[in-house]
């Protein structure tokens, strides 16, 4: 258990000068990160709008995609931070277009009363990202001040503001004028194209792992029923952010409210249940998804219930019948989704995934197994938990 200081938007935590030269060499370009201050990181914050002298520079944050690194700038005595990204282009293949849905989501969420938000600073130029020399991508944004984010809630309220923000987000998002967004990653969460990619990945077997994980193979295959459990295509599309985690959000530093959502690369048309399903599996757990023991992985009842509590709480004026009756269902679709895909990455050698030692992969779908495994022991009990929530609202389900 434990919460990291918020950097930027970012967790402060793992984060040291080597995992940071692994994530660059993820990347496949050839600059190594020589010293945490980097005069060609430098060069990258000078080609955005922003004043002052970059006097300070630290890799930061844990994600599993993008590179990030918070910046201090001084312009006579004020000093001010902002985070530097360079979006995993392998990742994101088309980044001039991610960040279009990034600022009309950022200046859209500006319009509400009393939000806050990542702003996004524009380049010199005028575009909303940096592109280099090397074909790298790269842009700024405003650090959001006086806020944290956690790994693992230690308590019912931080769970609850969590899962209140991420609801508030969507509804916020309800009234997003404008064409539809772009589709950063096309089928996302699609679960049944996942499992293709994980039985295409077994049949390869290009690094002759599939013989040793045998065991987490019946597994998946074992529960290809999940693949189809949420039935998407019945349910509305929405403007969902898609990356839910619970780190991904930001809390008041001292009051613990929630703050806003961060990480908006994902946020584009899509299904409720996953935003809400993706929250529960990295909160409703004592443990994060890199956690060695797998005996601590276990589902949390109670937290599951706050998690509900919070998200019914801003949701409910707009969530049909149908989404709430899958918010039992949606933490194992998400969760068996996630697994699959750590286990795909482990049998294709880790091309998508950073990882920080040889079996990552491999220890990170185990994780999400295990949660798996003890969420199915509590179906009819986060079945009852969403029946209970609708009824203290009055709520009258139909059909
Ligand atoms: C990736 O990079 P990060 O940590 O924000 C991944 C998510 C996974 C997550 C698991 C674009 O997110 O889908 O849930 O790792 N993002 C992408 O930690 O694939
Ligand atoms: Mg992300």
């Amino acid at each position: 258990m434990g919460h990291s200081e918020n950097i930027g938007g970012y967790s402060a935590c793992f984060v040291d000068k080597n995992s940071s030269l692994h994530e660059l060499d993820n990347f496949g370009t050839k600059k190594t990160l020589n010293s945490i201050f980097d005069t060609t990181l430098v060069e990258k914050v000078e080609k955005f709008s922003v004043d002052g002298k970059c006097i300070h520079l630290v890799p930061n944050g844990n994600g599993n995609v993008n590179d990030t690194f918070v910046a201090t700038l001084k312009e006579g005595e004020m000093k001010k931070k902002y985070t530097l990204q360079r979006i995993n282009h392998q990742v994101f293949k088309n980044p001039a277009e991610l960040m279009d849905n990034f600022s009309r989501v950022s200046r859209h969420l500006q319009t509400k009363p009393g939000r806050r938000c990542l702003r996004v600073i524009p380049a010199k130029d005028g575009q909303f990202y940096h592109l280099d020399e090397d074909g790298n991508y790269w842009r700024l944004m405003e650090y959001i001040e006086g806020v944290k984010c956690l790994e693992v809630p230690q308590n019912r309220k931080q769970a609850y503001e969590v899962a209140r923000t991420f609801g508030q987000f969507q509804a916020d998002l309800l009234d997003l004028p404008g064409k539809r967004l772009l589709e950063t990653i096309p089928e996302f969460h699609n679960t049944s194209k996942r499992f293709d990619s994980f039985s295409q990945a077994l049949i390869l077997d290009v690094k002759k792992r599939a013989c040793s994980v045998k065991e987490w193979i019946d597994f998946v295959q074992g529960r290809k029923i999940l693949c189809d459990a949420l039935r998407t295509e019945e349910l509305p599309v929405r403007v969902v952010h898609n990356d839910t985690k619970i780190n991904n959000v930001l809390l008041d530093a001292k009051s613990e409210e929630g703050v806003c959502a961060i990480d908006l690369d994902t946020v584009m048309p899509g299904c409720v249940l996953h935003d809400f399903g993706d929250l529960v599996r990295t909160a409703a757990c004592p443990v994060s998804e890199d956690e060695m023991n797998l005996e601590k992985v276990i589902f949390l009842p109670e937290t599951y219930e706050a998690i509900v509590e919070g998200y019914y709480q801003a949701t409910c004026e707009f969530l049909s019948d149908l989404e709430i009756r899958r918010l039992a269902k949606a933490p194992m679709v998400i969760t068996y989704e996630l697994g699959v895909r750590f286990l795909t990455d482990y049998l294709l050698g880790d091309a998508y995934f950073k990882i920080n030692y040889p079996e990552h992969n491999l220890n990170r779908a185990k994780v999400q197994f295990s949660l798996l495994s003890s969420m199915e022991g509590h179906v009819d009990r986060m079945e009852a938990i969403v029946a209970k929530v609708c009824q203290s609202t009055g709520r009258i389900m139909v059909g």
